[in-house]
């Protein structure tokens, strides 16, 4: 039996990591933050709270000795990096933490197996973010790096010590660079999650309208479970190496909100330009989720607020997943379309039911 450590494991993509090992047989270790989140409603979601072969342990990340302590005591044949402070938006606010969580952590974790075991497989999740200001388009694993805040900027020291640590110590270390993946386990401060949220509870009546931020901003969404396949099958290869996951496919916030509201019966008109843009009740479908909560036409359910606003990207982050298609056989599947209904139709059950998520 193998035995994986996944650190951040109450994240979404720990939640569905710690799956996808069980299924094939792993015993799974995952660390959360010490007086972090004693929430793990994704592992409840996915019915992995009580799995006999899943083991959860509080971990101070930026603590070399105590991850030393922790390798030496599990002795993994795999770890996943999947801990993080996420939400880019914020990290102006907390660089300091963003530094030791994003960066640090990642060091931590390759020196402690370079002092306990070398054997280990490595996995650090780097992020589309470390392009920030990106020089072309699409982006791929030769784009050069040109990060716009301090997560970025963080989790571009973890990639490169990750490179180092596979080039100067022989260690089996990767680095996969996501692009944007949701699931109906993303958490409710991004954007595609927000929306689908709150789409399910204007269909059910529970709220009025959404605010959101920059409606043309553009995005490369793909699908979290997708992504967790692809980053166990770089710990799978002959070679550790460097990938991007990415769709290859461009949104924007605008489309993906004309998506979740088709997806309850109700078609959207949007009018007004930036700050005064805004998204009315154009028709809905009858017999529809919308129909039943009594919702009107000419109603409006979205409005822009400045206070979500970003610097503007010049060049959007879209990624090319062409290596990890050649070399790893990994190829993303879900449509958009299916993506956001599986989100709108998890946020429907949850508000429904009352299952805070
Ligand atoms: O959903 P977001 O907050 O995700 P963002 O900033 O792209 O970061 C996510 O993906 C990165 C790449 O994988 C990760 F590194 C990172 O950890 C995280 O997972 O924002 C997406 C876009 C932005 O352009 C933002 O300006 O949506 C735009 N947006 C428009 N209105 C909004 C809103 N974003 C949020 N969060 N809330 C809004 O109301």
């Amino acid at each position: 039996m193998k035995k994986a450590l996944i650190t951040g494991v109450a994240g979404q993509d720990g939640a569905y990591m710690t799956r996808l090992l069980l299924d094939k047989g792993y015993v799974v270790y995952g660390t959360h933050r010490q007086g972090g989140t004693t929430d793990f409603w994704r592992l409840s979601e996915l019915g992995l709270h009580d799995h006999p072969d899943f083991h959860r342990r509080e971990h101070d990340l930026s603590d070399l000795t105590a991850c030393i302590g922790l390798i030496a005591e599990i002795m993994p044949d795999e770890i996943y990096n999947l801990a993080s402070l996420s939400f880019a938006g914020s990290s102006f606010g907390q660089a300091g933490a963003s530094t030791q969580i994003n960066g640090i952590g990642a060091f931590n974790l390759l020196e402690a197996i370079r002092q306990v075991n070398p054997g280990i497989r490595f996995y650090q999740a780097s992020t589309s973010e470390m392009f920030g200001k990106a020089r072309s388009f699409p982006q791929n694993e030769d784009t050069p790096f040109c990060p716009r805040n301090p997560y970025g900027v963080a989790k571009l020291y973890a990639h490169w010590m990750t490179v180092n640590y596979r080039e100067q110590h022989d260690i089996f270390a990767v680095s996969g660079i996501a692009f944007n993946h949701e699931s109906p386990l993303r958490g409710p401060e991004f954007v595609t999650r927000k929306i689908t949220n709150g789409c399910a509870r204007i269909a059910l009546g529970d709220a009025e309208a959404l605010l959101l931020g920059n409606l043309d901003a553009k995005r490369d969404w793909g699908c979290a479970q997708e992504y967790v396949e692809c980053m166990w099958r770089m710990l799978q290869a002959d070679v550790p190496d460097t990938f991007v996951l990415a769709s290859n496919r461009m949104e924007t916030v605008r489309g993906f909100a004309h998506r979740a509201f088709e997806a309850v019966g109700i078609a959207l008109a949007f009018r007004g330009e930036a700050a005064n843009e805004s998204a009315a009740i154009d028709a809905i479908v009858p017999d529809s989720l919308a129909a039943a909560s009594g919702l009107r036409t000419g109603q409006t359910v979205i409005r822009v607020s400045p206070d979500f606003y970003r610097p503007a990207e010049e060049v959007p982050l879209i990624g090319d997943p062409g290596k990890a298609g050649k070399k790893l056989d990994w190829h993303p599947r879900t449509s958009l379309d299916d993506l956001c209904r599986s989100m709108v139709a998890a946020d429907v059950r949850r508000n429904q039911q009352r299952i805070p998520a």
